[in-house]
């Protein structure tokens, strides 16, 4: 191996990534102990899915928690920062079918050169703790868990519609349906109902909810999030009878203080009345299976337009009986939301308001728009906002609330209805009908039903002779796996072949982490000493589903007594991901009418669509995601000058968005390549610098250079320490102080970008300063300060300065906190309001010293010229004003 040449005037990053790396890897630097009496620092990056090869938005996201991690060691930390697989899910099964290759052969390779990418990088991560979900030893324990769930209640079975591809005669995940169809068939997707296993989520709705008041830090979106995700509202639940009085069905409102407003009511297709009356009705049968076929997923439910079928049935209203409303069957009714049933308040409601326009419904306003009270409503927009009662009866000149507390009064001492909490929040259906997940640890007995697999024969590991070459699972159509015999009474039984969501892997990896024994998932005590992860960072795209899951398994293993932590994660930071300018060939990029195409990746739903950056709500179609526009690859673009054209026509290609990496928008940098032609540390650098971290960064040839550029300045710096040189610098000797401590407060709060501000900042005073003792400790101190964002470089530094030591076992430099605060002032003096000349002296002298210095001045002597001051006016440590 080469070694770097103190002399050698550059750095040559890619050997002092070897060597460094090698030594890290010999003196087990980052190896986690357990029993260490240091306080304990937890740092955790979201595992990576092990898809192929490492991205530049896994390079951002370790490298930031990468420096936070040495920064806590250099702090007197104890820190676990670990790596691992979430190894489990659908890309492997796809490359079965379209490569031939083995789920587990596929995966295990992709972690091998992912891991290798990784340790390129230099990160101080312990290695010794690495996991992958899709290993035996990982999810044989999560199945023992998952027993505990079961024995404890909080796992059930029930029926559940599934994707069914009627051609390929398989369950298809969601990710596998595309506009309603089968990816590979392209047959329109069936609901077929299945039982299916599911987790009692929802009995911890309230603490999930209550629990988001603890976590002070994270960000406020992600809590809103979730907040909105569990859902709670608060209403009405009411029953309407049929014209008649024969009781009809009941509704869940949270606006029951627009009931005088209902002009319908609607049901959800699968509503037990829609059914029993599609029976003798083929058209509503025809809606209703139409209804079947388009997606329900709340987010298509809110893009699809609003039908309906009138059943023909009037119901009362329940105030007015002599007041008939029609009662439809409505696409847009859930039926696992409330009851199944909504009336309809079309001026006070879009969906209502959209539903009634197009069937010529009555629209009566109820709510006052200001001064807009009148009964009839015009327009096609609803009027959500606040307002007083209108065209109510007893409900007039009330606000909302109160409305709403006088109706709930009304319902509940009439009897007709009641107060009523509901969550948007459902359980968590675990099951897949997939091969490559953890198999679920239950067999089912003709006679005993279902039954847990006897802890002493877990882990039930997957079968490796296995053939993907027909669609479907694997599992089902293996000839031995599943004949089993039953645990309890011992007749021939057949075993689950259903395996878990890959969320269940992922909602306790972190537990694993912290404690791996062999005979069981991990050791509560040692498991309390880390817990919770005192900082997690990952993409803003798991703030719903993942975390809210992580946190509900760890207060489900809580309530079952098996560990004693409530919140997973003190500490959360969602960072922005890494663009890149796109190329398109001309004509389709931006929609027809000119408006902005939101790609998926741009927006988050919840509830509604809203950009993931701005928070403001946006029109999105999922399927005008620009996925029409012709991205062009970096080898077919030629530049001249500014412009770019296609390959070698003369088609010029169009600057597109600048948008976050990804394949299929063909402006992915390999972290490999930029690793190779610039070395880690640069790489890392740039990740830190341009951007703050929770925004999204750039990627530029130009960024990339300046880091490198900037790698090689400090390399001449720590070269120019000079031994010889003595004498202190105090203003060079400030600088450094407030340096060293504002990078750790930086470090502390995320603010990599300002972080490295400030250490540019130093690097300039330090080449600016004369040789001193002073320049040659702030040169010290510079090593330390870059150590945890450029490891490589910093060894190298602190080796040829003669240290034995590791710098990532040095210690974060002290501050002087006398050096923090300026101890001199610098006084303007001026003449008749002129400013004549300016004083460096100790702060806080007298008015009276400072007139006498100002006065004793050369050039003021000279400026006045034997005039005398009529006025001397002092402001302390700023100012001298002498008025002749
Ligand atoms: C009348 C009304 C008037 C409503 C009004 C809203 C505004 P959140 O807030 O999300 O809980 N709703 C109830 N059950 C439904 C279901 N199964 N499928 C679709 N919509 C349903 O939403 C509660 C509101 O959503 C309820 O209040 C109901 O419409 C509708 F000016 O009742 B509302
Ligand atoms: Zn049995």
């Amino acid at each position: 191996m080469s070694d770097t040449n103190p002399r050698d005037k550059r750095f040559n990053a890619l050997a002092a990534d070897m060597r460094w790396q090698k030594a890290w890897d010999d003196a087990q630097s980052f190896k986690a102990d357990d029993a260490s009496p240091k306080p304990k620092a937890y740092v955790l990056e979201m595992f990576p899915y092990p898809s192929g090869r490492i991205h530049i938005g896994h390079v951002r996201n370790y490298t930031m928690g990468d420096v936070l991690a040495r920064y806590k060691r250099m702090t007197g930390h104890e820190v676990l920062h670990p790596m691992g697989w979430d190894a489990f899910g659908m890309p492997a099964e796809n490359a079965a079918m379209e490569k031939k290759v083995h789920p587990g052969s596929w995966t295990r390779e992709n972690i091998a050169s992912m891991r290798a990418q990784l340790k390129k990088l230099g990160f101080a991560l312990d290695w010794s703790r690495e996991l992958a979900t899709c290993e035996p030893d990982y999810y044989g324990h999560e199945q023992a868990l998952f027993l505990d769930l079961l024995d404890a209640g909080l796992v059930y079975r029930k029926e559940s519609a599934v994707n069914w591809d009627p051609v390929d005669m398989t369950v298809l995940a969601n990710e596998q349906v595309i506009d309603g169809k089968g990816w590979r068939s392209g047959a329109p997707v069936e609901k077929r109902k299945l039982s299916q296993w599911f987790l009692k989520i929802t009995d911890f709705a309230d603490e999930l909810l209550e629990g988001l008041t603890t976590l002070d830090a994270w960000p406020e979106k992600v809590r809103l999030m979730q907040e909105n995700w569990i859902g709670k509202s608060k209403g009405l639940q009411f029953h309407f009878n049929f014209v008649g009085g024969r009781r009809a069905f009941e509704v869940f409102s949270t606006r029951p203080d627009t009931i005088f407003g209902a002009s319908f009511t609607a049901i959800a297709p699968d509503h037990p009345i829609a059914q029993d009356l599609a029976k003798n009705s083929p058209g509503l049968a025809k809606f209703i299976a139409e209804c079947q076929q388009s997606g329900t997923a709340a987010a298509d439910i809110e893009t699809q337009e609003k039908k309906g079928f009138d059943t023909g049935l009037r119901v009362e209203h329940p105030l007015d009986p002599e007041h008939h409303l029609p009662v439809y069957v409505a696409n847009f009714v859930l039926m696992d939301y409330g009851t199944g049933a909504v009336m309809g308040v079309p001026a006070h409601d879009q969906r209502d308001l959209d539903f009634a326009r197009k069937y010529g419904l009555p629209v009566h306003r109820v709510i006052a728009d200001g001064d807009a009270d009148d009964i009839v409503f015009e327009g096609k927009e609803a009027f959500t906002g606040e307002g007083r009662l209108v065209n109510s009866h007893f409900l007039n000149g009330m606000g909302v609330d109160e409305a709403i507390n006088a109706v709930i009064a009304k319902a509940e001492h009439d009897g007709w209805g009641k107060a009523k909490t509901t969550w948007r929040l459902r359980d968590w259906g675990v099951s897949r009908q997939r091969y490559w997940g953890t198999p679920i640890p239950v067999i089912h007995c003709e006679s005993c039903g279902p039954v847990g697999v006897p802890r002493d024969q877990l882990p039930v590991v997957l079968p490796e002779d296995v053939s993907f070459d027909i669609p479907g699972n694997p599992l089902n159509r293996h000839p031995t796996w599943s004949k089993v015999d039953c645990p309890k009474c011992g007749s021939p039984a057949r075993r689950e072949t259903d395996t878990l969501d890959t969320f269940v892997d992922s909602s306790w990896y972190f537990l694993r982490f912290a404690s791996q024994p062999d005979d069981k998932p991990f050791d509560p005590e040692i498991v309390k000493q880390w817990m919770p992860v005192g900082q997690y960072i990952g993409g803003v795209e798991h703030a719903i589903l993942h975390l809210l899951y992580a946190r509900f398994w760890t207060r489900a293993l809580k309530r079952i007594g098996k560990l004693d932590v409530a919140e997973p994660f003190a500490g959360l930071f969602t960072q922005g991901m890494v663009t890149h300018e796109t190329y398109v060939l001309p004509g389709n990029f931006l929609s027809e009418d000119g408006s902005i195409i939101f790609l998926p990746e741009d927006v988050i739903f919840v509830g509604d669509f809203y950009h993931k950056d701005t928070q403001q709500r946006v029109i999105y179609s999922p399927n005008s995601d620009g996925g029409l526009a012709h991205y062009v690859s970096p080898a077919q673009i030629r530049k001249v000058g500014e412009r770019a054209y296609f390959g070698a026509s003369e088609v010029e290609l169009a600057v597109g968005r600048v948008i976050k990496m990804s394949k299929s928008k063909k402006n992915v940098v390999d972290p490999d390549e930029i690793i190779e032609q610039y070395g880690a540390d640069a790489v890392r650098w740039f990740m830190l610098s341009d951007s703050p971290p929770e925004r999204d960064l750039p990627w530029t040839e130009s960024g990339i250079e300046g880091s490198w550029r900037f790698v090689q300045r400090l390399w001449r710096i720590f070269g120019e320490s000079d031994a010889k040189a003595s004498g202190e610098d105090k203003a060079l000797l400030r600088k450094m102080h407030q340096t060293i401590d504002g990078v750790a407060k930086d470090i502390e709060a995320l603010s990599f970008n300002k972080a490295v501000a400030k250490i540019y900042e130093l690097a300039n005073a330090v080449e600016k300063a004369p040789p001193s003792a002073s320049r040659n400790e702030t040169i010290r101190a510079l090593m330390l300060l870059v150590a945890p964002m450029t490891p490589h470089l910093a060894e190298q530094g602190w080796n040829e300065q003669g240290s034995a030591t590791l710098i990532a076992d040095a210690a974060w430099p002290e501050v002087n906190p006398a050096l923090l605060v300026e101890d001199e002032a610098t006084i303007a003096v001026q003449v008749q309001g002129k400013l004549r000349d300016t004083l460096t002296v100790p702060k806080g002298l007298p008015k009276e010293e400072l007139e006498r210095l100002a006065l004793a001045s050369d050039k003021i002597i000279r400026t006045l010229d034997g005039a005398t001051p009529k006025k001397v006016i002092v402001v302390p440590d700023r100012l001298v004003n002498i008025v002749i």
